[in-house]
């Protein structure tokens, strides 16, 4: 798609060479959004013609991935903090594709992906750098990893971003009623700030004429266009500045520090801080316990210990396959029902607390 690339990059550096200021905001903003509507139309093409990415799913465990540049110790810390043995060597791509281990801390599981190194450019197909940056869609918890020699985590960011992941954001606030006519009318609630005119603007430039739309927060323009797209996806990230043990360690660290990414310093070599990675991990993603109850045997005394969101099949199939197949129904006493020994389905999400039993079909 050529075209549309060219397009997008003319775009980008039409903002680059236009000053920023109060005459040429909207100016801007209508630009950001034409480069939103292509990159758009650009996934769309590109989802067609799809099928050789990498693809992870979503189990009871969360999914954690380990981003960053080539050489950085992705693979050593795999290494050091699950029971997995991914390929560690003093030269770039090393791991050329996505690795699992199972990294255990007190009573939860994860599953910690190793990912081949992304270089600047991955959006264009360098290296396998965008299909790397898609399977973090649908991660729980993105781990930046740098190391003194590539520390400045900005063109990763930037990487991120352009696949739709926000890191450490929030969805916008704000509600889209499309409508046939009535023309655009955009309300706040509260004390949000935004200018009105921008963003209406932007809305006609993704066609959208007549709408109610509801805005419960301040907007800035790219703000907005993730509001109005519904397709980004918000996860959060940690950073570890790895090979702490290496003299041009300092500099880095400070820099890190002074952009508020908290980096954490680590030594896979001089086994410094391992354990407490593992401990910032696990506090960064939300984990449920559930108890299941067999319908003709006590309890088990140990509840398990799953990725908030999870579903009563997830639950099923990480005991056994049967479940899945043989299920009839399941009944849960707990916060995600309304009384207890409620029947559920498959499809139910469960909650902390729940206790669920299981009931199979018979053969
Ligand atoms: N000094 C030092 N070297 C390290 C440390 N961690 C890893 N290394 C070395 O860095 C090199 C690269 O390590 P890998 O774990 O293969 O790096 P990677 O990020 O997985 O690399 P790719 O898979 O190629 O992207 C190897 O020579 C490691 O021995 C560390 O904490 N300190
Ligand atoms: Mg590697």
């Amino acid at each position: 798609m050529p075209a549309i690339d060219d397009e997008i990059k003319e775009l980008e550096a039409e903002i680059k060479k236009t000053q920023y200021n109060k005459a040429t905001e909207h100016h801007i903003g209508r630009i950001k959004a034409k480069i939103a509507r292509l990159e758009k139309v650009r996934e769309e093409r590109s989802k067609k013609g799809a099928g050789t990415g990498f693809f992870i799913k979503k189990g009871i465990y969360p999914s954690i991935g380990l981003l960053g540049p080539p050489s950085v110790g992705k693979s050593s810390i795999l290494n050091a903090i699950t029971n997995a043995e991914s390929r560690v060597g003093a030269y770039d791509f090393t791991t050329l594709s996505i690795v699992p281990g199972v990294m255990e801390y007190r009573d939860m599981k994860f599953r910690i992906l190793d990912l081949p190194g992304v270089i600047e450019g991955a959006h264009e197909g360098r290296g396998r750098g965008k299909e790397v940056i898609s399977v973090l869609r649908n991660v729980d918890l993105i781990v930046v990893v740098l190391d003194p020699s590539k520390y400045d985590p900005s063109y990763i960011i930037k990487e991120l971003q352009r696949e739709g992941i926000r890191i450490n954001q929030k969805p916008p606030k704000m509600s889209i009623l499309l409508k046939d006519k009535g023309g655009l009318n955009i309300t706040k609630v509260g004390k949000s700030e935004f200018d009105i005119e921008l963003l209406e603007s932007i809305s006609r430039e993704f066609g959208i004429i007549n709408a109610d739309i509801i805005l419960r927060q301040s907007m800035t323009p790219d703000v907005f266009i993730d509001g109005l797209l519904g397709n980004r996806v918000y996860i959060p990230a940690i950073f570890i500045l790895n090979k702490s043990d290496t003299p041009e360690f300092q500099k880095a660290y400070e820099f890190l520090e002074s952009l508020n990414l908290n980096p954490i310093p680590t030594s896979v070599t001089k086994k410094r801080n391992i354990d407490l990675l593992k401990e910032k991990i696990a506090g960064k993603v939300r984990m449920i316990r559930v108890h299941l109850i067999p319908w003709n045997a006590p309890a088990d005394e140990e509840p398990m210990v799953v990725r908030e969101g999870s579903t009563v099949e997830d639950v099923c199939k990480a005991v056994h396959t049967e479940f899945v197949e043989k299920f009839k129904f399941a009944t849960i006493t707990g916060k995600s029902v309304r009384f207890p020994n409620q029947r559920v389905g498959l499809q139910h999400r469960v909650q902390d607390g729940d206790s669920l039993t299981v009931f199979l079909n018979k053969g």
